[in-house]
């Protein structure tokens, strides 16, 4: 039987027993419902039974994004009307059944790729669907850890994932997160960010381009994307997008896991004045997470995670420490947190004032 082996946190495919179609049919189903982003729907974070089948349902939905406080918009393209997609949560052994829906009222054929599946291009093959149609996938989830998911239709994968389609599967291990010496590692809220590099087109004056539909603005974007060098980039689908209103928030004695996707390209995530608790900058939690670390690295086309347990109030930012793709090009938010000031930690001893002689 595969349950007891995954029980034990066996993850190995030498380990692996693979189930029929009798055995998967017998499995607990399970229907999820899929909460917008920086949330992350309700979830156990140590598994209390078998491995279960676990619905999804996501909508994809193409459509005109303001993505700057300037007005600049990007045709975008979404899994469920967000940048990123919805982060769906499973356990180390249970399946992912997701039916992908592409609506009538969209111009474009879709589908997905998960990086946590095995086989046929990451379900991007078993996956395409035309404006009008609906499929349903199942696969295995069976390595732990934070996986991208993204769409990857033949021909047009990069305009896809650029315009907006990305995502993050979390495959927890079925007996939680476990630090280095295998102490379990318990969040209190689970946070999901997905970063974005977009490139939009600039017209003859240098302002950008607005269009008027998704195709139209292919043949531009596209010469934009060969120079590689985004004309933004930003975290959940526009500057600010965790500022203000939408800024996170937590309390001293929190503990907070933040996923951060980047489907594309490098970005090296950064939580001013806080650290990185534990992190799993590759994001595969069969690995040991490392400890304190200023700065950690998301390569392009992953998603990692980190563990961090507020000990000071006030307004952090958490940002991708190139300064200037932070500052100028948008990848920035802030996260607010509520609590008790430490003296210990940090103490301002004498404040500004005049240079004393
Ligand atoms: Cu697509």
């Amino acid at each position: 039987m595969a349950a007891p082996a995954l029980a034990k946190g066996k993850s190995s495919p030498a380990a692996e027993k693979f189930l029929s179609e009798p055995e998967i049919a017998k499995l607990k189903r399970v229907k999820v419902d899929l909460v917008a982003p920086p949330m992350v729907h309700k979830h156990e974070q140590v598994a209390s039974g078998a491995p279960r089948i676990v619905e999804f349902r996501m909508e994809i939905e193409e459509k005109k994004m303001v993505i700057d406080d300037n007005g600049t918009t990007l045709q975008a393209m979404t899994f469920n009307g967000s940048m990123p997609g919805p982060t769906m949560v499973v356990s180390a052994g249970d399946y992912v059944e997701l039916t992908l829906v592409n609506k009538a009222s969209n111009a474009m054929p879709h589908n997905v790729d998960f990086h946590a599946a095995t086989g046929a291009l990451g379900g991007a093959k078993l996956t395409n669907v035309n404006p009008g149609e609906q499929v349903t996938l199942r696969f295995k989830a069976d390595r732990p850890g934070t996986f991208v998911y993204h769409c990857a239709p033949e021909g047009m994968v990069p305009w896809h994932v650029v315009a907006g389609m990305s995502g993050t599967l979390m495959v927890l291990p079925r007996d939680g997160l476990k630090d280095p010496a295998g102490n379990l590692l318990r969040y209190d809220t689970a946070y999901t960010i997905g970063e974005f590099d977009l490139y939009i087109p600039k017209d003859e004056n240098g302002k950008y381009k607005d269009y008027k539909t998704l195709a139209e603005s292919y043949g531009d974007t596209a010469e934009v994307m060969r120079k590689l060098i985004p004309s933004h980039i930003v975290f959940n689908g526009k500057v600010g997008a965790l500022t203000g209103e939408g800024a996170l928030k937590a309390k001293v004695g929190e503990t907070v896991l933040l996923i951060h996707s980047q489907a594309n390209r490098d970005t090296r995530p950064h939580l001013i004045g806080g650290h990185g608790d534990w992190v799993w900058e590759t994001g595969k939690f069969a690995n040991p997470p490392e400890k304190d670390l200023e700065t950690w690295f998301i390569r392009g086309g992953s998603a990692g995670a980190a563990l961090y347990t507020f000990k000071q109030p006030g307004v952090y930012a958490y940002l991708n420490h190139n300064l200037i793709e932070a500052f100028e090009l948008g990848a920035a938010g802030h996260i607010v947190v509520e609590g008790k000031w430490n003296d210990d930690l940090m103490k301002q001893i004498k404040a500004p004032g005049p240079i004393v002689a």
